[in-house]
């Protein structure tokens, strides 16, 4: 099999990523700043569909604005010339020392407002690009004390902050939804709406909840110790789910934003098996890191590899979804039968109660007996996972 992606894959890229020049808290860069356009070129030929942005990613901060419109230029030359697009971007709340104690979360009110304005020449700026998606992610909005920080006076804030956003997006008349990007720590010791969940409930309180939903970033779940498959499955279900930052983790740790499948190789399988038979239809976004070991030679193989994984794993995915020992084993485990209501049509909790069979006559030790076959299942998905199919 070639694997060769295509437009059509919907593969993107941030330009902070393949842009990164491995700066850590040990260390300074290992590579020379990467200019957007060659980005662009170099996005476009290993097959890539789409770049994303934040504001300072393209323009650096603090340019005037004649530098401004040729750095907008440059790159917008680049996407004519390549075809392209731009489906996200997203503002840097987190680089200056200004939001060192945050941005829309600020203690100070002035910082509040700056970064909301920050914010809305970007979403100028990605409207113009034609960007459906605008992404907000929070990494400076925490704490690393408690006694500095009302949280939920920074809810308050974090709310109206978002909830200005969305009315700004709706009087220019743009057709942009935003997306929440949940972390639960760095650069912030703890990072407000650390989890999926946490910003899902958030979002309900919303005033305009109907156009802000999820940009969640597999290893921010993985960093919680929690299960991805599960927290972009409850997106997906509550029509959450907008965008999607997909890379590696191993586990609790620092954010280590590896190749797509370098992580819990199990996982993106089921994830990919996930976003490719669960209706999601946008963007498959790359937020990664080259490795600081590697020369622009290792940049552009990593870019290429994190596609590669993902046309693999939904091979691989589909390989599974097709094997008829597979669907028997799902038929076994009863899989298919979850999507049953528990109750018939009409049913009311009295006629349940009415029902003998139910429980009076239900024989819960016989029930216990029944085993599910979840060991030959799960075998069944890691062999397809290794590219093994019985023959
Ligand atoms: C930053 C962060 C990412 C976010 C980006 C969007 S920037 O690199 O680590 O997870 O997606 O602001
Ligand atoms: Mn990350
Ligand atoms: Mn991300």
């Amino acid at each position: 099999m070639v694997v060769q992606p295509t437009r059509e894959d919907k593969f993107s890229f941030g330009l902070w990523t393949v842009g990164w020049r491995a700066v850590d808290p040990f260390g300074s860069a290992t590579r020379a700043p990467l200019d957007p356009a060659e980005a662009v070129h170099k996005l476009a030929g290993l097959g890539a569909w789409g770049i994303t942005f934040h504001d300072d990613d393209l323009i650096p901060f603090g340019s005037d604005d004649a530098s401004r419109e040729q750095h907008i230029k440059r790159f917008r030359t680049a996407l004519d010339e390549t075809g392209l697009v731009v489906p996200m971007a997203t503002t840097n709340l987190f680089g200056h020392p200004v939001f060192k104690e945050g941005a829309l979360t600020n203690n100070d009110r002035d910082i509040r407002r700056y970064a909301l304005r920050k914010i809305m020449r970007n979403v100028d700026l990605a409207a113009e690009l034609g960007a459906s998606t605008y992404v907000l992610w929070g990494g400076r909005e925490g704490s690393e004390t408690d006694a500095g920080k009302d949280v939920r006076a920074a809810l308050d804030r974090y709310r109206e902050g978002i909830d200005t956003v969305a009315q700004y997006v709706l009087d220019q008349g743009y057709d942009l939804r935003l997306a929440l990007e949940p972390k639960p720590n760095e650069p912030r010791g703890d990072i407000f709406l650390p989890t999926v969940g946490h910003a899902l409930a958030f979002i309900a309180t919303l005033e305009h909840h109907e156009m802000v939903g999820l940009n969640p970033e597999v290893g921010h779940e993985q960093m919680a110790g929690l299960n991805v498959v599960h927290g972009i499955g409850q997106a997906l279900w509550q029509g959450k789910l907008f965008h999607i930052d997909l890379n590696g983790q191993r586990g609790p740790r620092y954010d280590q934003d590896l190749i797509f499948g370098h992580g819990d190789v199990l996982s993106s399988f089921f994830l990919v098996d996930l976003l490719e038979n669960g209706g999601y239809e946008g963007p498959r976004h790359f937020d990664y890191k080259p490795l600081r070991t590697e020369d622009f030679d290792g940049v552009w193989a990593s870019a290429a590899a994190n596609m590669r994984s993902y046309l693999l794993l939904r091979e691989r995915a589909r390989a599974f979804r097709a094997d008829p020992r597979v669907q028997e084993a799902l038929a076994a485990a009863r899989v298919p039968a979850l999507a049953e209501p528990t109750l018939a049509e009409g049913e009311r909790p009295a006629d349940l109660k009415a029902d003998r069979s139910a429980f009076e006559e239900f024989d819960p030790d016989a029930a216990a007996e029944r085993g599910y076959g979840l060991a030959h299942l799960s075998q069944l998905a890691f062999e397809h996972l290794l590219g093994h199919q019985e023959s």
